[in-house]
């Protein structure tokens, strides 16, 4: 058997790429298409390669699924070191709760963080600089580009050199233009904004992962607009909201929720250490939660 990583998934197949670098389209057994096993982009896996010419049969046949290290749901990834947040500053609008979403899902599965604010030339000076006093100690870096003026990309590429990162983010932010700018010669289709409702159109159908001649991977993802919090109970929120950490045992009460409770470290350095618009995601995630 051949050990690879899944890079793409369509149509009943697997795409999965050896460590030499050679691809292999291959079928997969049926006990790995479904429940907890089911294949996702980034999983490694061991296959047989398929020695007769019957096309239908593809590539190769996988075997096994080999242990995740993480797994995302949304976007469905597995094994990826970095979360790559990318929203848009204009057309379609930053969704910061979005974003706050995203980084709790990364917090839980222990991956680090960033955000990404693309199109960044078609924000005005002065719309940015509001924008900079919302975002004061704001807990991940916080990059902005221009995939079309090439405005940012050094730094973003700088951040996924020698890992593994996904990038997401809603539809038509510029997900795969930034990818495209950060690679020319990856030709990733990417779309049109829609005139009438100023949202992308889904472009990008398939997750793949990408390896990037600046060293580290890559997964491309189509976009997402809605997030559910699944498996978290409102008593472990605030662990992944990592401003709080320092905080956390100040509070009068050890079960403190940060909400309504007297003496809570939390809600006192709100608009200081605290950015105010992630204490409000909280206390709208507890809500939700509840
Ligand atoms: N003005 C501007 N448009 C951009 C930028 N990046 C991407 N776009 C446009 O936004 C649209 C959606 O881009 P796409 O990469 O498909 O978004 P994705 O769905 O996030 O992958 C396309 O029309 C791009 O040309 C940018 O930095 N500035
Ligand atoms: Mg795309
Ligand atoms: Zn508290």
């Amino acid at each position: 058997l051949l050990e690879g990583t899944v890079f793409k998934a369509a149509g009943g197949f697997f795409s999965v790429r050896d460590e030499n670098g050679k691809e292999y389209r291959c079928r997969a057994r049926g006990m790995l298409k479904r429940g907890k096993a089911a294949l996702m982009v980034g999983d490694r896996v061991l296959f047989e390669p398929n020695l007769s010419a019957d096309q239908e049969l593809g590539d190769g046949m996988i075997e096994k699924l080999l242990p995740r290290t993480n797994l995302l749901q949304r976007p469905p990834v597995a094994n990826v070191d970095q979360l790559a947040v990318v929203m848009a500053l204009k057309h379609p609008d930053c969704d910061w709760q979005l974003v706050s979403r995203m980084l709790v899902l990364a917090e839980k599965e222990k991956l680090s963080a960033f955000v990404c604010l693309n199109k960044k030339d078609l924000v005005p000076e002065d719309e940015r600089l509001a924008l900079s006093g919302q975002i004061e100690h704001y807990p991940y870096p916080v990059l902005c580009t221009s995939a079309l003026s090439g405005d940012g990309i050094e730094d973003i590429t700088a951040k996924l050199r020698g890992v593994c990162s996904v990038f997401a983010g809603p539809s038509g932010v510029g997900k795969s233009t930034l990818l495209n700018a950060i690679q020319p010669g990856l030709f990733l289709k990417t779309g049109s904004i829609s005139n009438k409702i100023k949202r992308g159109r889904h472009t990008t159908r398939q997750a793949e992962l990408l390896a990037l001649e600046s060293g580290g991977t890559v997964v491309d993802t189509p976009g997402f607009t809605r997030l559910d919090f699944t498996g978290i109970e409102p008593g472990q929120l605030a662990a992944y909201f990592p401003e709080f950490d320092t905080l956390r045992g100040d509070c009068s009460f050890r079960n403190c929720m940060h909400i309504t409770e007297p003496g809570c470290a939390v809600r006192r350095e709100v608009g200081k250490s605290v950015n105010t618009m992630r204490y409000g995601h909280y206390a709208y995630f507890i809500e939700e939660l509840g």
